[in-house]
């Protein structure tokens, strides 16, 4: 029996600027609106959505996004939805890393069930050593890789190993160069650092999926500082689960659980940092995260 009602076609989106969405289907590429009634619902595509959509006019490509199938997770800043792995592109050098960043980073994935990466970029400039020797410690996966000279990139084109994928980091630490490296033709637009700054002029605008190395690749707009609060809100007996190496010190302080490792006589934490078994820098990060949540009400949580 033949029917009327045209099968709903699935895509992935791939990009969404101005209210328009780049969708990906078996049958190609779609532009695409989404239905007001999203908007009513305080829902918004993202790109790494997959989508049902009604194709309003064939020949033009047009149609319309019908509904978002069921999410793994959702990023606000990247906004970007589905995502499995990060890779958290830093600079060795020019701008600086931030570890607090890095840290920042590393704990929205840990509660959004997203595995991070390392990604150390510019070896060429600075052999970045001591980022290393900080995240290969407290057992993070660490890839140094140059855009520029290509050292490192074929591992890091095995680690997308046909995930959804995203490069996250600082503005002008090479995401878009590195995505341009490992596409057959240059994708991205790069920009120059400011010179009297020393930081990136935010070139890439908008989350763009790139089909590369068997899986998928985000490029993201880098920023500036990264505020918990506002994109990760926690409660602060949370914060504490975001720190993976942390794990084997709970309950050995002398104030056992309820020890925030941080003015506490007898911590355990605060013990192996002095020891040199957890990295000093890891241990700051939480404590700045600490203060930065613990003013927070119940209802400012999710
Ligand atoms: N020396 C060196 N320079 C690099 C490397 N990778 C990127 N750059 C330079 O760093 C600058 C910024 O690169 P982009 O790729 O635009 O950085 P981005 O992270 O995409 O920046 P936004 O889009 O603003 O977030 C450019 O001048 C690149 O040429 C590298 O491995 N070594
Ligand atoms: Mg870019
Ligand atoms: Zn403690």
């Amino acid at each position: 029996m033949s029917t009327l009602i045209p099968e709903p076609l699935e895509g992935l989106i791939c990009k969404g600027v101005g209210g328009f969405y780049a969708v990906e289907t078996e049958r190609g590429l779609y532009v695409c609106k989404a239905r007001g009634l999203f908007r009513k619902r305080g829902l918004t595509p993202l790109a790494g959505d997959r989508a049902q959509i009604a194709v309003t006019h064939e020949g033009d490509r047009e149609a319309y996004i019908e509904a978002i199938l069921p999410r793994k997770n959702a990023l606000i800043r990247p906004p970007v939805a589905n995502l499995e792995r990060m890779f958290i592109v830093v600079a060795a050098t020019s701008p600086e890393p931030s570890c607090l960043v890095i840290d920042k980073l590393i704990a929205i994935c840990e509660r959004k069930e997203i595995d991070p990466v390392l990604v150390v970029n510019k070896v060429d400039l600075d052999p970045g050593d001591a980022l290393a020797e900080v995240y290969g410690g407290a057992g993070f996966l660490v890839l140094p890789v140059s855009a520029e000279t290509g050292v490192g990139l074929s591992a890091l084109e095995r680690e997308i190993g046909g995930r959804l994928c995203a490069f996250v980091g600082h503005s002008g630490v090479g995401k878009s160069s590195l995505l341009n490296r490992l596409m057959p033709v240059p994708v991205a637009e790069v920009g120059a650092l400011s010179e009297k700054l020393e930081r990136g002029r935010h070139t890439t605008r908008h989350v763009e999926l790139f089909s590369c190395a068997g899986g998928l690749i985000a490029d993201t707009p880098g920023f500036g500082d990264l505020s918990l609060v506002q994109i990760e809100p926690l409660h602060k007996d949370e914060v504490f689960d975001c720190f993976r190496e942390f794990a084997p010190y709970f309950g050995r302080c002398r104030f056992g659980g309820s020890c925030y490792h941080d003015q506490e006589p007898g911590c355990a934490v605060k013990q192996a940092v002095e020891d040199g078994v957890l990295a000093r820098s890891r241990h700051e990060s939480y404590l700045a995260m600490l203060h930065e949540v613990k003013d927070l009400k119940a209802w400012e949580l999710p």
